[in-house]
């Protein structure tokens, strides 16, 4: 099951007209190009999210994105950190129905056995779709071992860009702050603002009031 959990250290960054040159010039690799489409769930009352629990398909596959005991890294102190996200990524269905299923406070006895195609677990829990976009998606590979940026092009308009390490469970989360900070660096971020991430975006124009929510509890 460890084998299914990763934490991801993630920067994001705004991509101008000089991005694209900028990673040449680092020597950044394009690995590939894809769309991605992605829908995200909660209960109507928002219970995930509220906890900054991310519960989304992509691909046909269930993914839970939780915070860490420190997941905002600028709790930590440092300047650069502070624009770093460290989430967990879950990726066994059991132990995303088990997390789901805890925070929703679910008492119902769960049945044994999943499948990417028994889907009746969302609806017992209530689950229901509340943002829904399709992304188009750059990503490149740095010299910097395990050091992945990603260029991202949202269906409603949004541009951002991502740095991102991901780091095995017990893994070395310091050493994936400095890589991040080294390639910020090397493509000249000088911004120290946090930006905003696809959800803030979507959220923003889709589901105001509950934008508004997480903001005043500094979820977003
Ligand atoms: C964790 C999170 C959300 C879920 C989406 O995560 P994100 O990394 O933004 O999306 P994406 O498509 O790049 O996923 P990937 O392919 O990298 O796995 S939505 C909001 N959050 C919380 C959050 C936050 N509080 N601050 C920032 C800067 N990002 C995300």
């Amino acid at each position: 099951r460890r084998l299914f959990m990763s934490v991801e250290v993630e920067r994001k960054f705004l991509c101008n007209a000089d991005t694209l040159k900028k990673l040449k010039e680092i020597g950044a690799v394009c690995v590939g190009q894809r769309q991605i489409h992605d829908q995200y769930f909660d209960t109507p009352e928002f219970h995930l999210t509220l906890r900054d629990m991310w519960l989304r398909k992509r691909k046909g596959c269930w993914e839970l994105k939780c915070p860490t005991a420190e997941s905002q890294s600028g709790k930590q102190g440092e300047a650069a950190a502070a624009l770093c996200t460290r989430y967990k990524e879950i990726t066994s269905l059991p132990e995303i129905h088990l997390r789901v299923k805890e925070v929703i406070k679910e008492d119902r006895e769960s049945e044994a056995g999943f499948s990417q195609e028994d889907e009746s677990w969302v609806s017992k829990l209530n689950l229901v779709c509340f943002a829904e976009f399709t992304t188009a998606r750059r990503s490149f590979t740095l010299k910097e071992e395990g050091v992945q940026v990603d260029l991202d092009q949202a269906d409603f308009g949004y541009h951002v860009g991502e740095i991102e390490v991901l780091v095995p469970e017990g893994g070395d989360e310091q050493a994936a702050l400095e890589k991040i900070r080294k390639t910020a660096e090397k493509l000249g971020l000088t911004g120290d603002q946090r930006v905003k991430g696809k959800m803030d975006v979507y959220l923003k124009r889709n589901h105001p009031e509950h934008y508004a929510k997480l903001l005043s509890e500094h979820i977003l």
